[in-house]
């Protein structure tokens, strides 16, 4: 700990006129919003005179803010919940999905379903998600008139009680809290190598505002008594389940967040995705992509239909706050991209630059490097707040 703390210090000295401070004994929450901080300065440090920079539209002064769940107004969550609503209570657009995917939110669900193979353990595991969060908060503007743009789950508090998280505590003003009590013999992670003791739900989550009939999946569910469907895209109407697994969420902590931003993990792209996917070699490391889903448990846990579960999206919008501030942190590594086309075959093609990410139907697809910078205006212009 003491090492990356050093490197921290050292990292957050470069580029400042003060001489920054970190206080050793802080959680990983404190450290992010350093990281923040210091991925600010260093984006506007890089706008300054940078032609291209000049030449779009997008700059850090105009640029779209993700803010945190908690910090969003009572107005703003109830409008980010009623446009999710909305887009489950709105017809299907993409016809080749149309015997299992009965509304829009299903359309997502069903790409993700389609894509599983192509977009995780992959090189273009962080841009295609990046994309199809995009896409998300592009539809939730456009076809259900949300006004804000995507929050963000911020994993580092309530780590040991994900219950009292404002994301998950089942109010009026939540994604829904835990689900209802089933009894069940926990969840197995990293290709069964790792246990999950059962948490206290398990079954369909019956509080908070939203009211979701789930369609597709699931495909691999880890949780004991969540069985399979049969096929990819077989029509399974039923609740959305959860379990929050504070055996996962711990795993969200300040060591593997000081490795992944300024420690070992840090100095390659490729180094840096792996350990924030949870792709090392060792299988029993779920990183933050996986701990985070097994946090939120059941439903959660299913690789490819996970989607169903509206945290998913706020999930995956801190993942790509942590990757957006290594970019910005990690000036020579930020435009690169490492790893193969199928998951988990490494030895398969090299992912490229110019690779399509393949949108399905949910809007046009875009090459890997139009994602690969959130103030490119092609089509991002978003910070993190
Ligand atoms: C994904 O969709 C395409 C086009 O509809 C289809 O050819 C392909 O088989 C699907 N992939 C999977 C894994 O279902
Ligand atoms: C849980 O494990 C116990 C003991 O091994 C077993 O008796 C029980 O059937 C299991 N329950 C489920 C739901 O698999
Ligand atoms: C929830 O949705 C179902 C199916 O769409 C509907 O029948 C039910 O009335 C809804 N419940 C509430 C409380 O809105
Ligand atoms: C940091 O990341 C590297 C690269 O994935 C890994 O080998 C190492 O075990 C990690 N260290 C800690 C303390 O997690
Ligand atoms: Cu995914």
């Amino acid at each position: 700990m003491r090492v990356y703390l050093a490197a921290l210090v050292a990292l957050l000295a470069t580029r400042t006129t003060g001489a920054p401070t970190v206080d050793e004994s802080k959680d990983a929450d404190t450290i992010m919003g350093q990281l923040q901080s210091k991925a600010m300065e260093a984006l506007v440090e890089a706008e300054k005179g940078t032609p291209r920079r000049q030449a779009s539209r997008c700059s850090v002064g105009n640029a779209h803010i993700r803010r945190d769940w908690e910090k969003l107004g009572t107005d703003e969550k109830l409008d980010y919940i009623r446009a999710v609503q909305c887009l489950a209570d709105s017809p299907p657009k993409l016809p080749q999905y149309g015997w299992a995917n009965k509304n829009r939110y299903d359309d997502f669900v069903a790409v993700h379903i389609n894509k599983t193979t192509s977009i995780h353990s992959t090189g273009n595991f962080l841009s295609y998600h990046r994309f199809f969060v995009y896409l998300w908060e592009k539809a939730l503007r456009e076809e259900c008139g949300y006004n804000g743009y995507q929050p963000y789950w911020n994993w580092f508090k309530y780590t040991d009680d994900l219950g009292k998280s404002p994301v998950f505590d089942g109010s009026s003003t939540s994604l829904g809290g835990d689900g209802d009590y089933f009894p069940h013999n926990g969840s197995m992670g990293g290709g069964n190598t790792i246990y999950f003791p059962p948490g206290k739900g398990g079954g369909c989550v019956t509080s908070g505002p939203l009211n979701l009939t789930i369609n597709l999946g699931p495909i691999t569910p880890r949780m004991d008594g969540l069985s399979p469907v049969g096929s990819l895209f077989e029509w399974n109407p039923r609740c959305l389940r959860r379990d929050l697994t504070m055996a996962a969420s711990r795993n969200l902590n300040a060591v593997n967040l000081l490795n992944l931003t300024v420690g070992d993990a840090s100095h390659t792209i490729q180094l840096f995705q792996n350990e924030l996917q949870g792709a090392r070699t060792d299988p029993a490391f779920l990183g933050m992509h996986g701990s985070g889903h097994f946090a939120m448990g059941a439903d959660g846990t299913d690789l490819y239909a996970s989607i169903n579960d509206p945290a998913f999206w706020l999930h995956h919008a801190m993942l790509d706050r942590v990757y957006w501030a290594w970019q910005a942190l990690h000036p020579a590594e930020k435009g690169k991209i490492a790893g193969g086309t199928v998951m988990r075959e490494p030895n398969s093609p090299s992912a490229e630059l110019n690779d399509l990410l393949d949108a399905m139907g949910l809007d046009t697809n875009k090459p890997i490097e139009d994602l690969l910078d959130t103030l490119g205006g092609t089509p991002l212009c978003y910070i993190y707040e």
